[in-house]
């Protein structure tokens, strides 16, 4: 790659926001000599409107670290000490190409990928990466861990990752955040919030923890974690009693309604109010604004689908605006994800047709750890890439134990030497989003933008694509498509009647054509064509065809030993375990902390700042607490996601959390999650 800029000159690179994040924001990167110097949001990308979030004006900053790996490098401690030797790339590639020649021949499907969203890129997540193991033959992997419970349920309900276009919401009289801190993860929505309410709208956050969004709301409902579903079936409760249905609606455009008018009669308010352990009063009060206020809208997150029942209360959920008739008008509906609305070429991109008939065996990351140490079915070599599963997946004490195998054959492909990366057999640098090419699409809005390189890469650094398209040379795959350059990869995401690329190279952006109302008239993209209250798929898999209140598999309260619900949402100035490393943003959020009621403090002798050891049957973890009048009794927070080695004793709060998944989609359950807490003395734990 040559970057052709002459001495003393400074351009302006367009680019997308890689992060796992529903904003997507359109980038302008200032570039000086070949040095990137100033990084904003772009003002002609009316859904960025110019504005970054802290963390990704913070992203020079990450680019530059002094921490970057520039190198190739080969394990030279034990496994997990994190020690390493320079090597070269040719001798890296070649002896990894070797080992897994050998697995192809012997146990393909020993050899599992595994990836997130580290970029939501389709070039650098899910292109020549995809064909790669296709092509190998290596096990599949189950991509789960974050969104499939409300994912799923969303398309068996509406018939997709579908609804409402986010700039409407300014136009809102009503708005529900529904498991969503907006302020911290959904910011250029929240604009538009802000917007509707200046012009009258109010605004009900629903959310265990009194967010900074609860915070700038009308009302909070502080509800107990995993309990959303009775809530949303005490709220159709209430509008069957007092009629505030659109019958006409109904009657045309959903199914089912006969069922779920009797499912719904049995959760009066007082009956959910006990479960929710909110007021019934305050039920009774959201109902009548639901039941009376047009337009209606519901900007829905994954926050409240980790819990055990997640699926059936993303169903619940997303049933209310049906039976108000709220999507006959474009500022009225619901908004979880948009992501189902690109037609994505993704055959194109990742070549299932690869598998010439295979079907290997499915691996879903969410349960890693057991996957790891299931001896029956070993994984012999894992190829981990845009995540950080050490850090983020669930019961971090099993992931660990899997990692540390000295059997298991570990390559990481990384910016940084992050707690996964310390258990590398081969470390090898990636690109950032400064530094290679990509297209993306977005879960919270529906443009499509364009990522070109802004600088070289830093020292060795390669992207993905690169390290993908060098393996499967060394494999012998001699398909033509292993040898699609990136910008051939990104050309080959849309087709051109979809997204024009030349439209993309000029401005960086380019928007889909939608209806601005698109079930103003039914035409839910579900086999019935209608909203789905009765799911016949659902039955036939044995399910209940119905949504109903899925109890959390550790309710709070329901536990002497372990008496408090703990809930793990995402830190402001982190993304995921991203940015943890980068010291700006680090000192703002200062340490690991447990948000904590004062009288469950109380109770356990818990001083604001103590040390305290949170504990439950899968392990323990140590940090500060934090009196906090934004947990509700019975409720603590530990916010995440922070790197295990800056942790006051080398874990994190997923030493806590269970693999047991949700109950549509297969989906981790991070919020359902019984703990007890002490005060402590020592904040390392006893050998
Ligand atoms: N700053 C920042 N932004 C992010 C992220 C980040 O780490 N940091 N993460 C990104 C990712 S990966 C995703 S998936 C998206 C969406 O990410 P989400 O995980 O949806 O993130 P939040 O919007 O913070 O919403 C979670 C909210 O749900 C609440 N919650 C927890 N349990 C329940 C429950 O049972 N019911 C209800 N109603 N609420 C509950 C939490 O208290 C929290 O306020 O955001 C992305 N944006
Ligand atoms: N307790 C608890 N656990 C959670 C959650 C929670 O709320 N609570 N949230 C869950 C959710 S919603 C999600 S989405 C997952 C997120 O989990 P992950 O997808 O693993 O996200 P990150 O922790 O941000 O790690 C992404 C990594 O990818 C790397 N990366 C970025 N770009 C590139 C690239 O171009 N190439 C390569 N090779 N690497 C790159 C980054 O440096 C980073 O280390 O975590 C889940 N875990
Ligand atoms: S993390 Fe989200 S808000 Fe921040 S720049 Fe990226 S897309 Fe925008
Ligand atoms: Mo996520």
């Amino acid at each position: 790659m040559t970057f052709p800029t002459p001495p003393n000159s400074q351009i302006q690179v367009l680019g997308a926001c890689p992060h796992d994040c529903p904003d997507t924001c359109a980038l302008v990167t200032t570039v000086q000599d070949g040095i990137a110097v100033k990084l904003q949001g772009n003002p002609d990308h009316r859904h960025t409107a110019g504005v970054l979030c802290t963390k990704v004006s913070r992203y020079i900053e990450r680019n530059d670290h002094a921490e970057r790996l520039v190198q190739p490098l080969k394990r030279s401690g034990p496994k997990g000490s994190g020690r390493f030797e320079p090597v070269s790339w040719e001798a890296a590639l070649d002896d990894i190409a070797a080992r897994l020649i050998v697995l192809k021949r012997n146990n393909p499907e020993g050899i599992v990928p595994y990836s997130y969203a580290g970029t939501m890129g389709l070039v650098q997540g899910e292109s020549m990466d995809r064909r790669f193991f296709h092509k190998l033959g290596a096990s599949l992997l189950d991509r789960t861990i974050c969104s499939t419970a409300g994912g799923e349920a969303l398309s068996l309900t509406l018939g997709g990752k579908v609804g409402m276009r986010v700039e409407f919401f300014a136009e809102a009289k009503l708005i529900l955040i529904w498991g969503s801190n907006s302020i911290a993860s959904n910011l250029h929505f929240w604009r538009h919030a802000q917007a509707a309410r200046r012009a009258g709208a109010r605004l009900v956050c629903i959310d265990p923890r009194k967010t900074e969004t609860a915070d700038k709301c009308d009302e909070h409902v502080a509800l107990l974690p995993g309990t959303d579903a009775a809530l949303a079936l005490a709220l159709m409760h209430e509008l069957i009693v007092h009629d505030w249905l659109d019958a006409d609606y109904i009657e045309r455009h959903t199914v089912g309604w006969a069922a779920l008018r009797e499912r719904a009669l049995q959760w009066p308010p007082a009956r959910a109010a006990a479960v929710c352990g909110v007021p019934e009063a305050q039920i009774v009060a959201l109902a009548r604004a639901y039941g009376t206020t047009r337009p209606a809208a519901i900007r829905l997150n994954y926050g409240m689908q980790r819990v055990r029942g997640g699926g059936n209360a993303a169903r619940a959920i997303a049933c209310l605006p049906a039976l108000v008739g709220a999507w006959r008008e474009r500022a009225g509906g619901l908004l979880l994800s948009s992501s189902g609305l690109y037609p994505i070429d993704r055959a194109a991109l990742q070549r299932p047709d690869l598998l010439a008939g295979r079907s290997p065996r499915t691996i879903n990351m969410s349960a890693i750890g057991d996957a790891l140490t299931d001896t029956a079915h070993p994984i012999q070599a894992l190829v981990v890439y845009n995540s950080n599963p050490v850090a983020v997946a669930p019961d971090s004490g099993k992931v660990v134990a899997g990692f540390a195998r000295e059997d298991l054959f570990t390559v990481v492909l990384e910016q940084f030497q992050t707690d996964t990366a310390d258990y590398a057999d081969y470390l090898l640098p990636a690109t950032t989003q400064l530094e290679h090419w990509d297209i993306h699409t977005s879960y919270g809005h529906t443009d499509v933008l364009l990522n070109r390189p802004a600088v070289a890469p830093r020292g060795q650094a390669r992207s993905n694509t690169w390290v993908f398209r060098e393996l499967a040379r060394r494999m012998g795959f001699d398909e033509p498509c292993f040898s699609d350059d990136d910008e051939t990869l990104c050309r080959s995401a849309f087709a051109p009647d979809v997204v024009d690329f030349g439209e993309l190279e000029a401005q960086g952006f380019a928007t889909l054509k939608l209806p601005d109302a698109p079930y103003a008239d039914g035409n839910f993209p579900t086999p019935s064509g209608r909203c789905e209250f009765y799911s016949e798929r659902l039955a036939a898999t044995g399910q209940d065809g119905l949504p109903d209140h899925v109890p959390n598999y550790e309710p709070a309260g329901s536990s002497t030993d372990f008496p408090l619900a703990m809930i793990s949402p995402p830190a402001r100035n982190f993304l995921n375990s991203s940015f943890v490393n980068v010291r700006s943003l680090r000192a703002i959020e200062g340490e690991p902390l447990l948000e904590i009621h004062e009288a469950d403090a109380a109770a356990r002798g818990i001083a604001d700042g103590a040390t305290v050891r949170i504990y439950n049957q899968r392990g323990e973890h140590r940090c500060r607490a934090e009196i906090s009048r934004r947990a509700r009794p019975g409720v603590v927070h530990g916010l995440g996601i922070w790197w295990r080695k800056l942790g006051m004793d080398g874990t994190n709060v997923n030493q806590l959390t269970s693999q047991r998944l949700t109950d549509i989609g297969r989906g981790p359950t991070f919020y359902d999650c019984l703990v007890e807490v002490e005060a402590v003395s020592d904040p390392v734990a006893a050998p």
